[in-house]
């Protein structure tokens, strides 16, 4: 993506982190939300960096003067998070996407254009409802089992359909027609797996907190059971799914919101993996059945066929070069771990 105007809500979190700097490096113009302060070095590259909530109106003043082509909405609660406290998980997830949402629609309105909105949806939209019917069913396409069991994941379902509700149907009551200028695309991610961050609130995280652990030379107690099976991906291929559908021509979008998949181990292939990556790494298994319930709702992994024909959606790193060139070497430089066993 080059050259354009784009808005990054929760730039500091970890998809924003490796985004920021994509963007950045082909030319576009940046302006960042997030809670917290930024860093410097995302400030350096960003035209304006905005501290605060996003369901601040402040906040989304600051934002809405620019001549925004796209907006990047990762701002939200994940399921560890959201189940803490759902009523504002609610509040981040559903209300602060309906901001953005709005947001767009305004500044398409004023430019005469439709500004993109790309959303970062989850595979916690999924709900299958036992263990035996999950073994039982091939990769899920888009339409299935579309009953999450946590509130995170029925945000982001809902926020699927708002999304489309704003680019199709947005007042269709109204005399003059008002749908058209919010061009709402998402991905429903799998676990992600980022050599720089180490995520918080989610529960996927088990399979990063492993590797990150094993490279400090730390014992780790995963929280899922030994055959728990999820869908992951690595952070660049992540990066560049958000920013391949935000490329791609619109009459070439079957649909708004696409399943992505990359590679879906079980717990023990993981810790495999990183007692090859890092050896000596000390992995036990100690299930919390809660944590565990939602991994098992979740499917073992996706058919993300509709975005390979739409998009040419296709990860750049299968299990082992996640581990082994992207993992390894970038994990253990920041850990300057002497161990590590990269290619
Ligand atoms: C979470 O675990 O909540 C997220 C997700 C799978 O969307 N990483």
């Amino acid at each position: 993506m080059n050259a354009q105007c784009a808005l990054i809500t929760g730039a500091n979190g970890e998809i924003g982190h490796s985004l920021l700097k994509a963007l950045a490096a082909t030319g576009n113009s940046i302006i960042s939300i997030d809670l917290n302060e930024h860093t410097p070095e995302h400030t350096a590259l960003c035209e304006e960096s905005i501290t605060g909530d996003i369901l601040d109106e402040d906040v989304i003043r600051a934002a809405e003067k620019y001549d925004i082509d796209v907006i990047f909405h990762l701002a939200a609660l994940l399921s560890k998070s959201a189940e803490l406290n759902p009523e504002r998980a609610h509040r981040v997830n559903v209300e602060g996407t309906l901001q953005f949402l709005q947001l767009a629609q305004r500044v398409g309105k004023r430019r005469g254009k439709s500004v993109k909105v790309l959303f970062p949806s989850t595979i916690a939209v999924y709900g299958i409802p036992t263990l035996e019917e999950k073994r039982l069913t091939d990769k899920l396409r888009e339409d299935e089992y579309q009953t999450p069991i946590t509130m995170y994941g029925a945000n982001k379902l809902y926020n699927e359909h708002l999304g489309r509700y704003y680019s199709d149907h947005y007042r269709q009551m109204s005399e003059i027609r008002e749908s058209g200028y919010v061009d709402f695309r998402g991905v429903r991610f799998p676990g992600l797996i980022s050599a720089f961050t180490v995520p918080s609130g989610g529960t996927s995280d088990f399979a990063p907190e492993m590797i990150h652990k094993a490279a400090q030379g730390l014992p780790y107690s995963c929280f899922v059971r030994p055959d728990a099976q999820i869908p992951f991906m690595a952070m660049p291929d992540g990066v560049k799914a958000l920013i391949d559908l935000a490329d791609a021509p619109l009459e070439k979008l079957t649909r708004r919101i696409y399943n992505i998949g990359a590679f879906a181990p079980t717990a023990s292939e993981i810790a495999e993996l990183t007692q090859q990556a890092f050896p000596g790494a000390e992995i036990t298994f100690a299930p919390d059945i809660k944590r565990q319930a939602i991994i098992d709702s979740w499917p073992a992994d996706v058919d993300d066929s509709a975005a390979n024909r739409d998009w040419n959606w296709q990860p750049d790193y299968d299990l082992n070069r996640t581990f082994f060139e992207y993992l390894a070497p970038n994990i253990a430089e920041r850990y300057q771990n002497k161990y590590a066993n990269g290619r």
